[in-house]
């Protein structure tokens, strides 16, 4: 038998969008949208590992609309992701975490695509050179709900909020970045989640896991139990069961790093369940519906799992703002199902 070298077994991002554009997964413009989109990521990872050395640590001083503090990272981040996608040419309104509202892109640029993110997600874990990610979602404009565009607020600024909040049930594409001991990007466009690691001899990310599926249960849980005390008694109760040894004499094990793509990530590839409960402090979590939600829970199900909110699928919530809340249960069909079941 021939041996196959090693160079034509490469399937890198771009070839593989390409091939999907021929056919006809995805048209032409959202192919550049998804490749300006790696772009954006590239430059980021190379941010984030030159932290240290190029001062970009700590706080940039500002305070976003979420009233958290911005690292620099947040805020050069933010800028490396609208730029890669204004200059696409192919993003019509881009929204992100770090924006107060939705932004059109200039019209001599533009084109229909609408991209939610977060351009630098985890971000308290910056400084200790731990996981981080960026998330992203993208939508067709939503003519249908421009009819109720009411009058608060310029017509631009309506349209632009109109048409990102939009159900996940609607996204075409999502993925995220994650930036950690090895860079990897992970996209659906709707027929299955695939994996890509950058290969730092090529400069390029290459194709590593093909429709990646997520088990049907497993014994990772990822929560934020120091709120715990903070959180209502059928929690308390689901908690308490899961580090319970019996019947199986071994409990769960906790594994949570506080940036949501890293933990994601890891509950994707070996199942189990990730969950930022609603809590006496924040009512509703402390993740946001359009841009961390609902992407990776566009995922989760292309991969076989479920995103719930405790009682109702995440891709089916229409937002009704931008930066809106939502706690996130996430991971593994049957894990996802008993921690519903706890909370009904
Ligand atoms: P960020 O977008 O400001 O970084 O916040 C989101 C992050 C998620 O990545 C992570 O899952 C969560 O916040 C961690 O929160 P906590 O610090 O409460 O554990
Ligand atoms: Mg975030």
């Amino acid at each position: 038998a021939k041996s196959k070298s090693n160079a034509s077994e490469i399937q890198t991002l771009t070839g593989w969008l390409l091939k999907q554009e021929q056919a006809g997964v995805i048209d032409a413009e959202l192919t550049i949208v998804l490749s300006s989109i790696s772009m954006a990521c590239k430059q980021i990872a190379s941010l984030v590992q030159r932290a240290s050395i190029s001062n970009l640590t700590g706080v940039q001083g500002a305070i976003n609309i979420q009233g958290e503090d911005q690292k620099k990272l947040d805020v050069v981040s933010n800028e490396v992701f609208s730029n890669c996608l204004r200059s696409s040419g192919r993003t019509g309104i881009i929204a992100s975490e770090e924006e107060d509202v939705p932004v059109a892109v200039e019209e001599s640029y533009s084109g229909n695509y609408i991209v939610v993110f977060d351009p630098l997600d985890g971000s308290s874990n910056i400084d200790a050179a731990v996981s981080t990610g960026s998330i992203f979602g993208i939508y067709s404009p939503n003519d249908e709900c421009l009819a109720d565009v009411g009058d608060e607020g310029t017509v631009m600024e309506q349209r632009c909020i109109v048409n990102v909040c939009q159900p996940g049930d609607n996204l075409l594409a999502a993925g995220y970045c994650m930036y950690s001991s090895s860079i990897i990007f992970v996209v659906t466009i709707g027929t299955g989640v695939f994996a890509f690691t950058l290969d730092p001899m090529y400069g390029e990310f290459v194709l590593t896991q093909e429709n990646i599926q997520i088990p049907k249960a497993g014994k990772f849980y990822s929560f934020v139990e120091g709120n715990y005390q903070l959180w209502d008694d059928k929690l308390k109760k689901y908690i308490d069961d899961l580090n319970d040894p019996c019947p199986s004499g071994k409990p769960y094990s906790a594994r949570y790093i506080g940036s949501l793509v890293g933990d994601f990530h890891r509950t994707l590839l070996y199942g189990g369940i990730y969950g930022y409960p609603r809590d006496k402090k924040s009512k509703n979590g402390k993740l946001r519906l359009l841009y961390e939600c609902a992407p990776v829970s566009f995922i989760v199900e292309q991969a076989g799992g479920k995103g719930s909110d405790g009682h109702q699928r995440v891709l089916e919530i229409q937002p009704t703002e931008i930066h809106q809340r939502l706690p996130l249960y996430i991971g593994s069909q049957e894990e996802v199902e008993k921690v519903e079941k706890y909370l009904a």
